[in-house]
């Protein structure tokens, strides 16, 4: 991936980290490629200030990442009330509306990021827009029951138009299938949207288990520049 993208990366990740992270933490760590930087920092400082901190994944890929530094693997059912949540995110407009899900993760980040006191964004300069969709154009990442999919999918378009995909592996294989077991739709949008009424209406259609829309509920995003720098919304 291109140097700039890379560097804004590593300076959001790291400086959220160095302003957030604190001894004796549980953590709700994130999915993506950002948020490895952040990881790599956690572990960096647990072991230079030996900080004790609890890591909640949020996927099969941030729990991999929390086993293989070393890191103290929790899970919800014993730790259900977390400090802060750090993760990333496809998209970030200036109401700190986002879109996450595009590694398909969405559900489970949503519910550790709920479960956090304060839910930190952090990504590169090019996830940030003024409206959902300037940058992203994957679509709204929505979780669906497989037998569910079909019915699901003709709701969303006959109600709120444009196309809604459901995520393949690759051309010849089969549907991605989440770490829950279920499928995903990608809702390809037309136009500005209110996204709390989108939000509340693919929640209420039948088979849907959670969408990639994150409605105002992060403290803040950092944004790394392609120098390196960072700037915070
Ligand atoms: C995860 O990070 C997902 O919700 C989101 O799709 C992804 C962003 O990936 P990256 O940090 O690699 O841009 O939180």
């Amino acid at each position: 991936m291109d140097e700039g993208i890379n560097a804004g990366k590593k300076a959001a990740a790291y400086k959220a980290v160095d302003d957030f992270v604190k001894d004796n933490q549980i953590i709700g760590v994130g999915s993506g490629s950002t948020i490895v930087y952040s990881i790599d920092r956690i572990a960096e400082r647990v072991k230079n200030e030996n900080l004790k901190l609890i890591c909640i994944p949020t996927s099969f890929q941030a729990r991999q990442a929390i086993i293989e530094r070393g890191l103290t693997l929790g899970q919800l059912e014993m730790n259900p009330k977390l400090d802060i949540a750090i993760d990333g995110a496809d998209e970030v407009d200036y109401q700190l509306n986002c879109i996450k899900g595009g590694g398909g993760c969405q559900t489970q980040e949503k519910i550790v990021d709920y479960c956090a006191e304060e839910f930190i964004l952090v990504a590169d300069y090019r996830k940030d827009s003024e409206h959902l969709g300037d940058s992203w154009k994957k679509g709204i990442p929505i979780e669906v029951i497989p037998m569910a999919y079909k019915p699901v999918q003709m709701k969303i378009q006959s109600k709120l138009g444009g196309k809604a995909n459901i995520r393949m592996a690759t051309k010849k294989a089969g549907p991605v299938v989440t770490d829950n077991g279920n499928l995903i739709l990608d809702w390809c949008f037309e136009g500005k949207q209110n996204w709390e009424q989108v939000d509340t209406f693919l929640h209420s259609i039948p088979g849907v288990v959670e969408t990639g829309l994150f409605i105002q509920s992060a403290k803040m995003v950092y944004f790394g520049t392609a120098e390196g720098k960072v700037y915070t919304r």
